[in-house]
């Protein structure tokens, strides 16, 4: 039975709204529902439940930075955490499926489409009616995006667009994915790819000990001929993929915080009850500093997140802030399911806890949308002025 309520503190309810709450409350029913009952064999089964996506949409988890106009949510970026928190407290696979929705796909569709492209897709994408994927990182380009070799051609009525993306969340049952891809000058743009396009196939990527209920795969381009309305006007170069990378990067702080929350909850009631020596181990010094710690490490990761929600809100928020948020929170995060496994013991490494489950989703989330050297080293140009990339 989860009673789960919260870990609170340091009375950091006091700083949201009845809004933000009453969504929290909503979504973290929704996982209690709809997640919680099932994530473990999901994940044990790597399948990802195709059924969920209509669901995510019906919940509102889709987009709900975006406007109402185009079937978003209208809320605040602290409300987009929570959701995200929420979700990730059920498993980091499903939260991907919804960051990757919300942020990798709406977001450049909302901020950089035409009109036409946003009444065509962001409704069907926030009601779960379209599943999207993000295609960014390439084999021989993951951190370094800015060298992609994906390109496309002006054919005069249509673009001919090859090459090939790698570790795409969603895109085995994706309906659309926002592709970034070169011209012929070598400018970065984004393209909508759908399914059904001759030369356009997602194989699946097997074999994962991480996210083993999100799908990944490849998006392959063997001369697709992409319509050339499919073109994201809005804006060209690096800059707009990095500007979806810093919402999804945003939600991932925030989803972090529900991985560790559930792996905290977990070990501290398995900790009063688990009887060694002739007394529940909870009374074991080591043990009460393993909990200690992990309570203030959590404490200190929501504070963080949500004042860089604050400053998202008043749109003061910058890449390096984002940036220090996701490092921290998904280390933190990472920390403290290591700890809760030790203090679970043998049980630890079973599916009767979800402890390993996260811990192994987290090395994904460490990885995927900048690796924690990459945030390091954003930190690092930011202090001295000096990028330590090349
Ligand atoms: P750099 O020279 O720094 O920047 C290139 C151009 O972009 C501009 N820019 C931004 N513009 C808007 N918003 C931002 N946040 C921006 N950041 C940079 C910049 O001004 C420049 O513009 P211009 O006009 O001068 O050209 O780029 P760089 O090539 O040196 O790279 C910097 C670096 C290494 C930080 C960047 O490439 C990076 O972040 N690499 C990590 C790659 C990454 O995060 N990939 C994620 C793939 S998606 C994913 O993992 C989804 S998983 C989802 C899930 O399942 O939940
Ligand atoms: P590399 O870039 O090869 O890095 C390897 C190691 O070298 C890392 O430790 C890195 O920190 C280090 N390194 C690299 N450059 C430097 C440097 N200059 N200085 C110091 N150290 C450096 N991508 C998408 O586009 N869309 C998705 O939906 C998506 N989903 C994903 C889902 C999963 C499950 C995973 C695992 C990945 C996903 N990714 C996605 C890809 C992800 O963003 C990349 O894996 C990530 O950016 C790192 O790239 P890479 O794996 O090629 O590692």
């Amino acid at each position: 039975q989860d009673t789960f309520d919260g870990v609170d503190f340091l009375d950091i309810d006091n700083l949201l709204t009845d809004e933000h709450k009453l969504i929290r409350t909503s979504i973290r029913d929704f996982v209690k529902r709809e997640i919680s009952p099932y994530i473990e064999d999901w994940s044990q089964n790597a399948y990802f439940p195709t059924e969920i996506v209509k669901k995510f949409g019906d919940v509102g988890a889709f987009g709900p930075q975006i406007p109402e106009q185009y079937g978003g949510g209208g809320v605040d970026y602290i409300s987009y955490g929570l959701i995200m928190q929420e979700i990730e407290r059920g498993d980091s696979g499903m939260r991907s499926t919804a960051s990757v929705q919300g942020s990798l796909v709406m977001y450049p569709i909302y901020k950089f489409g035409s009109e036409e492209q946003r009444n065509k897709y962001l409704p069907k994408l926030a009601s779960g009616e379209m599943l999207g994927c993000f295609g960014l990182t390439e084999p021989d380009h993951g951190s370094n995006p800015s060298g992609m070799v994906t390109n496309f051609k002006d054919m005069g009525d249509h673009f001919l667009l090859n090459g090939a993306k790698m570790w795409i969340s969603n895109s085995p049952q994706a309906d659309i994915a926002v592709v970034w891809a070169k011209d012929e000058s070598g400018r970065i743009h984004g393209l909508i790819v759908e399914r059904g396009m001759e030369g356009f196939s997602t194989p699946e990527t097997h074999g994962k000990w991480s996210l083993r209920a999100s799908c990944t795969g490849e998006l392959v381009f063997d001369n697709v001929k992409v319509p050339k309305e499919n073109l994201l006007p809005g804006k060209s170069g690096l800059g707009a993929p990095l500007m979806c990378l810093d919402s999804a990067r945003f939600g991932i702080a925030w989803g972090a915080i529900g991985a560790a929350m559930d792996c905290y909850e977990s070990a501290r009631k398995y900790a009063a009850e688990r009887i060694q020596f002739g007394k529940p181990i909870a009374s074991f010094q080591l043990i009460q500093k393993k909990l200690s710690e992990m309570l203030t490490e959590i404490t200190k990761a929501q504070l963080l997140a949500w004042k860089v929600g604050k400053m998202m809100n008043e749109g003061k928020a910058k890449t390096v802030h984002i940036s220090m948020a996701k490092r921290n929170n998904v280390d933190m995060a990472l920390h403290v399911a290591r700890e809760a496994r030790q203090i679970h013991g043998g049980m630890g490494i079973t599916g009767e806890y979800p402890i390993m489950r996260h811990m192994m989703n987290l090395e994904s989330v460490i990885t995927y949308e900048g690796t924690h050297d990459i945030h390091l080293l954003i930190l690092g140009q930011e202090i001295t002025g000096i990028p330590a990339f090349v």
